[in-house]
């Protein structure tokens, strides 16, 4: 196994690396210091052949201009934090407005757009690159230095493994988490629509207008949130459920898991035959379907357009300070924080 390293640009004076790891079935992904993005993902299909399995670009100008968060890792706060505003231990913190009023993924300048330190690991059969950060008291208007490392590892049984540590010296929020569009056909040949998912959770939160937890949790029972058995992406966008409607014709949700390091998220595209497992110890995922990527821009040639790739961004509930029932997202000084998700790509 190895890691390559090559230059990625420029941005802004500073440059950018890119790590490739390669495993020795030939598997092999790429990620920049820019955002600790994965710019690619080459996974076999059933006859073999490694294609891109993810949606990013060849230039780190192009993540600065137009990325709807391809493949970066989104922090401090991963989701909508409702008012961009929350009181703490008697304390109000303001955030930035980046989203309607409300605060999204970090912020102005989130954990997706900052230059990462970084190191290599290399053991018999695993590859990694270590990046980690140190986000300042107040950054984003949130509180406490935030330390954080971020690991991406591949195995030679083609699994990505992302883990997160991190610890606090004053009490802050954390959910962090990837956000990779993922499509399985290849090089983007088809959009997402005919991938079949199966997730194993019973309720997902309901969203208001905004796209923010009302606070309910939601059935999946008889409805196109019912993943339970597999069904295909289609079925969402074809849904009259209000809460279809709502994410703009498809899903941009959190489910509650209800296993975890179980094969409790499989993604596959019959076509080809990839098959991806998500394994995970976060308490929910948000199955985000790109319905609002829209226009202007290609993605290595291919116009960006709706459905273009999906997003399984294994997380806490979004905006869980203001919901009282909902688990928590607040880190103290002194405790660790620790979160892995593995990502494994087979055929069917
Ligand atoms: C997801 C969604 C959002 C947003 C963003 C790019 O996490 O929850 O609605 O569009 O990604």
């Amino acid at each position: 196994m190895k890691i390559l390293q090559e230059s990625f640009g420029e941005l802004n004076g500073q440059a950018i690396t890119a790590y490739t790891m390669v495993n020795d079935q030939g598997m092999e992904v790429t990620a920049i210091d820019y955002g600790c993005i994965i710019t690619k993902i080459m996974a076999p299909d059933r006859n073999g052949t490694f294609e891109n399995v993810v949606l990013g670009f060849d230039t780190v100008d192009e993540y600065a201009l137009h990325s709807p968060y391809f493949g970066a890792v989104v922090g401090r706060f991963a989701g909508r934090i409702a008012g961009a505003e929350f009181e703490l231990e008697g304390k109000k913190y303001l955030l930035a407005k980046n989203n309607n009023g409300n605060h999204l993924h970090g912020g102005l300048q989130g954990f997706d757009k900052i230059v990462w330190a970084t190191e290599t690991v290399q053991k018999a059969d695993a590859v990694s690159v270590v990046f980690s950060y140190l986000s300042k008291d107040e950054e984003e208007g949130y509180p406490g230095n935030f330390d954080i490392k971020v690991t991406y590892t591949l195995t030679n049984d083609n699994e990505l493994q992302v883990s997160y540590t991190g610890e606090t010296d004053q009490t802050t929020l954390v959910n962090v988490t990837n956000h990779s569009y993922f499509n399985l056909s290849g090089e983007l040949k088809r959009d997402i629509l005919n991938h079949q998912l199966t997730l194993k959770s019973d309720q997902f939160l309901e969203l208001d207008p905004d796209l923010i937890p009302t606070g309910e949790f939601l059935s999946v029972e008889n409805t196109a949130f019912d993943f339970r058995n597999g069904r295909k992406i289609i079925d969402g966008v074809q849904s009259e459920h209000p809460q279809n409607i709502l994410a703009g014709k498809g899903f941009d949700h959190p489910f509650l898991l209800t296993e975890n390091q179980s094969g409790e998220i499989i993604l596959e595209d019959e076509e080809s035959g990839r098959v991806l497992t998500v394994e995970t110890d976060q308490l929910a995922v948000v199955l985000y379907t790109g319905s609002q990527m829209t226009g202007g821009y290609s993605v290595r040639g291919v116009p960006v357009r709706r459905y273009l790739g999906l997003c399984l961004e294994t997380q806490g509930l979004p905006d869980s300070i203001h919901h009282a029932h909902f688990p928590s997202s607040i880190l103290k000084k002194g405790e660790q924080f620790e979160s892995m998700t593995k990502y494994r790509f087979g055929v069917l």
